[in-house]
C-alpha cells in the first residue's frame, strides 16, 4: 500500500455553542457526555470547552458559556465561526421561559448565527410539571425563528443523559450538511 493510500481521513472539527439561562443544565449535559458522569456543577463564570466525538468524521468542540444575566452580555463574542448552536431550556422553569425565548431570539438574530442549525433541548423531563418539547416548540415560535435553517427540539434528562446522543447526533447531521452546503458556496465564489 503507498504512502498516500494509508492516509487517514482528518477528521472535520465543527464548533458548537452551548447556550441557555442559568441553571438550564448546560455544564451537567456536557460532562454526561464528556465523562459519562454525574458531575456537581458550580455556576459556569466564563465558559468551559470540551471536545466530544460522536460521530465518525466530525469532532464537536462545544462552548458552554455561563447563562447568568450578567454573563449573558458576552454571549455574542462566543459567536463568530459557530457551525451549530445548542440551545438548554429547564423545561420546569415556568417563570423565567419568557426570558428564555427572548435570548434565544436575540442569539439567533446574531450575524454569524445566521442559517447555523440549532438544536434546542428541552431538558429536565425527569421532573414533574415538565414542559413537553411540543410546548416547548410553541412557546419558543421555533418553527417561524428558525425557518431559515435546520432544527429540532428535544426531549432530555442531563442527569441520566436520557436524549443527549438523539439531540447530539441530529446536531452533527445538521451540522455536516451545514458545513457542505458552506463549502460548496465557497467553492462557487472562488470558481466565479
Ligand atoms: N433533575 C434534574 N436536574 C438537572 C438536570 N440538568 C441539570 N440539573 C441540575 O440543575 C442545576 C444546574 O445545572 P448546571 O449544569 O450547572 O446549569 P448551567 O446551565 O451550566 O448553569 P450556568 O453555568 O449558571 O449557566 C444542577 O443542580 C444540576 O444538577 C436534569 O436534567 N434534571
Ligand atoms: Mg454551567
Amino acid at each position: 500500500m503507498g504512502l498516500l493510500n494509508s492516509k487517514k481521513p482528518k477528521a472535520k472539527q465543527a464548533r458548537i455553542l452551548l447556550l441557555g439561562l442559568d441553571s438550564a443544565g448546560k455544564s451537567t449535559l456536557l460532562y454526561k457526555l464528556k465523562l459519562d458522569k454525574d458531575i456537581v456543577t458550580i455556576p459556569t463564570v466564563g465558559f468551559n470547552v470540551e471536545m466530544i466525538e460522536l460521530a465518525k468524521g466530525v469532532s464537536l468542540t462545544v462552548w458552554d458559556v455561563g447563562g447568568q444575566e450578567k454573563m449573558r452580555a458576552t454571549w455574542g463574542l462566543y459567536c463568530e465561526n459557530t457551525d451549530g448552536l445548542v440551545y438548554v431550556v429547564d423545561s420546569t422553569d415556568t417563570q423565567r421561559l419568557e426570558d428564555s425565548r427572548k435570548e434565544f431570539e436575540h442569539i439567533l438574530k446574531n450575524e454569524y448565527i445566521k442559517n447555523v442549525p440549532v438544536v434546542l433541548l428541552a431538558n429536565k423531563q425527569d421532573m414533574p410539571g415538565a414542559l413537553s418539547a411540543e410546548d416547548i416548540t410553541r412557546m419558543f415560535k421555533v418553527k417561524q425563528l428558525c425557518s431559515d435553517r435546520n432544527w429540532c427540539v428535544q426531549p432530555c434528562c442531563a442527569v441520566t443523559g436520557d436524549g443527549l446522543m438523539e439531540g447530539f447526533q441530529k446536531l452533527t447531521g445538521f451540522v455536516k450538511s451545514h458545513m457542505k452546503s458552506r463549502g460548496d458556496t465557497l467553492a462557487f465564489f472562488k470558481q466565479h
